[in-house]
């Protein structure tokens, strides 16, 4: 076993040192590539990976520090069915997890990975997930084989030296393992022990299942030491609005996979509201603790956007397309033969022929998609034009609102707000959002997936209700909570609101409503804007009738829903609070 020039250990944290040693003599790598996130080593992983034949050069003048991947084609988005929660007794990870004991995973994952590194490279990544110095930040080392894994890290986490250097001699740290294995969906694992704080995923290369500081430590452990420790992680973008007067008001949002957070965390104002300004402090993830003054800070754990990128172009988001025409690994999108990327819902003409996502030739005939609906950007949020300069703030921005939203074509009305604090953990406790590609199967499908967390809560689904009730009482200025659908439709099949950059409007509400500046109207579901409160002004063909629609509550549809949240609330029956219970029962009575 060699070390390579640049690649040398760098720390004297001992813990860091014999985990690092126990698992290469496990692996068995020919080669330990210690990482420190210097440009030079950036540089020097990106060469080997385009010689390798992992990334291909994108055509620099137009693209310039910009790559391009394409993932195994049986291996191009998070696998819900392969993800395992492996607390001691079942009933810990709760009805909504897959579920093995420690010992029996541990077991089982040992045998797939002894020895599965011969011939490769371990790139050791030390991660920190958060600003420097902040109370909520915490590091992870990452053990991979994976080198667009390692680059990918690169960019999506502080990596490096800086993670060892908040470290310090401390040997609280995320042990997380990644073995590509031959990338087989039948050997395809992502397990987490929450108790020893580690994760151990084999078999994938994309995405969720192998950013192991992302979806794995950031949410699914994260939220296990989160109710431990007292603080939320959430599956949560969070954003500051400036008013015209300067006035910062700050808000997170959950949405499920692929329903608009980092297109919402990146909003453009439309001209009407010329003078409102969005700034992004993160577009997936939110750690939240209660501050000394009694209000919920917020802090963005990433560093970098691993976003959807169909449907990307400057009218639905010109920040993210300024942000990924440079330092950005393309996944999974179509290739020109000018090494340009393409992408359904692109601005322009489709090319008249290119590569596709698999590398076959496509033309605007072909049945199929050029881009993977799941295709992805990775890049740096420095990039961000909109980019808040608060993020890098150790403490955190305070919180006034938390939005909930699915997407649902039907029944959710487009904005209203929770009555009170329980009120609201029963709005995102019951949401119910159609599946999207951002995980493998059932896309379209309508399911539960309380506060978007569903695919990512570390314990039980009615430990984490009773986990955010409880928390009300550390909070002394909670923030007001809302619900929001942008993809309701029509008879016709068309959304009914416009989205983008018209989500300014419903925000101005919320941000109204937060600051008590503006009236609501009470309906069943909750407060809605009341006449003329929501801003339409300068809204080109959308009429007051078609408002109505979006806001309408339909008995009917409502019946059925609350008999769909039944089936979520037996399941979780044993350890459901009953506050949950009881706003359910008063909505059916106001119903
Ligand atoms: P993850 O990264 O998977 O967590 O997704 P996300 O929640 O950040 O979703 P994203 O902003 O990437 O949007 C996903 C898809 O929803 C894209 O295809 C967008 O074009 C579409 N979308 C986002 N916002 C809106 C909106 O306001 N209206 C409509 N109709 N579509 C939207
Ligand atoms: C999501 O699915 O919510 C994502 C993409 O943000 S992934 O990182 O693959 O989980
Ligand atoms: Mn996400």
């Amino acid at each position: 076993m060699t070390k390579e020039p640049g690649g040398k250990c760098g720390t004297s944290n001992k813990a860091v040192v014999a985990w690092v040693d126990e698992m290469s003599k496990h692996c068995k790598p020919d080669r330990i590539y210690w990482c420190d996130g210097s440009k030079a080593e950036r540089k020097a992983l990106t060469a080997e990976a385009v010689e390798k034949g992992v990334l291909i050069k994108l055509n620099q003048k137009k693209l310039p520090g910009c790559y391009y991947h394409r993932s195994n084609p049986n291996d191009v988005a998070r696998v819900e069915q392969s993800t395992f929660i492996c607390t001691e007794s079942q009933d810990e990870a709760g009805p909504t997890n897959n579920w093995m004991a420690p010992k029996e995973m541990y077991q089982k994952l040992r045998a797939f990975t002894e020895g599965s590194m011969r011939g490769r490279t371990m790139y050791v990544i030390p991660y920190l997930m958060g600003p420097p110095g902040s109370p909520l930040a915490k590091v992870g080392i990452e053990l991979t084989d994976s080198i667009y894994v390692a680059l990918s890290m690169g960019t999506m986490t502080r990596m490096g030296e800086i993670a060892l250097e908040e470290l310090g001699t401390s040997d609280d740290f995320n042990r997380g393992l990644h073995c590509m294995l031959d990338v087989n969906p039948e050997r395809r694992y992502i397990a987490h022990f929450p108790k020893d704080n580690a994760i151990i995923s084999v078999g994938s290369n994309y995405g969720g299942n192998v950013l192991l500081g992302k979806k794995c430590l950031a949410l699914r452990i994260g939220s296990y030491l989160g109710r431990q420790e007292g603080w939320f992680a959430e599956h949560m973008l969070v954003l500051g609005v400036e008013s015209p007067a300067g006035e910062k008001t700050y808000v997170a949002a959950a949405f499920p996979s692929a329903c608009g957070k980092t297109n919402f965390a990146m909003m453009m104002p439309p001209p009407h509201l010329k003078g409102w300004k969005i700034w992004t402090i993160g577009d997936d993830i939110a750690w939240m603790k209660p501050g000394p003054d009694g209000r919920l800070y917020a802090i963005n754990p990433e560093a970098g956007y691993f976003g959807v990128v169909p449907g990307t172009n400057s009218k639905s988001n010109p920040a993210a397309v300024e942000m990924i025409s440079r330092d950005t690994i393309f996944t999974n999108v179509a290739l020109t033969p000018d090494l340009d990327v393409w992408w359904e819902g692109k601005d322009g003409p489709p090319p008249k022929e290119c590569l596709d996502w698999k590398g076959n030739k496509w033309t605007p005939a072909s049945a199929e998609k050029a881009a993977h609906p799941n295709s992805r950007f990775t890049a740096p949020m420095a990039n961000n034009p909109l980019l808040a300069p608060e993020v890098n703030d150790p403490m955190g921005v305070p919180i006034r609102a938390i939005i909930f939203g699915g997407r649902r074509s039907n029944t959710t009305p487009l904005i209203y707000q929770a009555f009170n604090w329980v009120h609201g953990v029963y709005l995102g406790a019951t949401m119910g959002s159609e599946m999207t590609a951002a995980a493998v199967g059932g896309a379209g499908q309508v399911r539960r997936d309380p506060m978007a967390m569903l695919p990512f809560c570390g314990y039980h689904m009615g430990d984490y209700f009773r986990h955010w009730i409880n928390m009300h009482k550390t909070i002394k200025h909670p923030p007001r909570i809302f619900n929001v659908n942008w993809f309701r439709k029509n008879g016709q099949g068309e959304f009914l609101w416009p989205g983008f950059g018209e989500n300014m409007r419903v925000l101005k509400w919320i941000v109204d409503r937060c600051h008590a500046r503006t009236d609501a109207e009470e309906t069943p579901l909750g407060w809605v804007p009341g006449p003329g409160s929501l801003d339409l002004t300068g809204l080109t063909n959308f009429s007051p009738e078609r408002l109505e629609q979006a806001q309408a509550i339909h008995e009917e549809e409502w019946r059925r829903e609350l008999m769909m949240q039944d089936e979520l609330f037996m399941k979780l029956h044993a350890r459901l609070p009953k506050e949950l219970i009881f706003q359910r029962e008063l909505l059916l009575a106001r119903l």
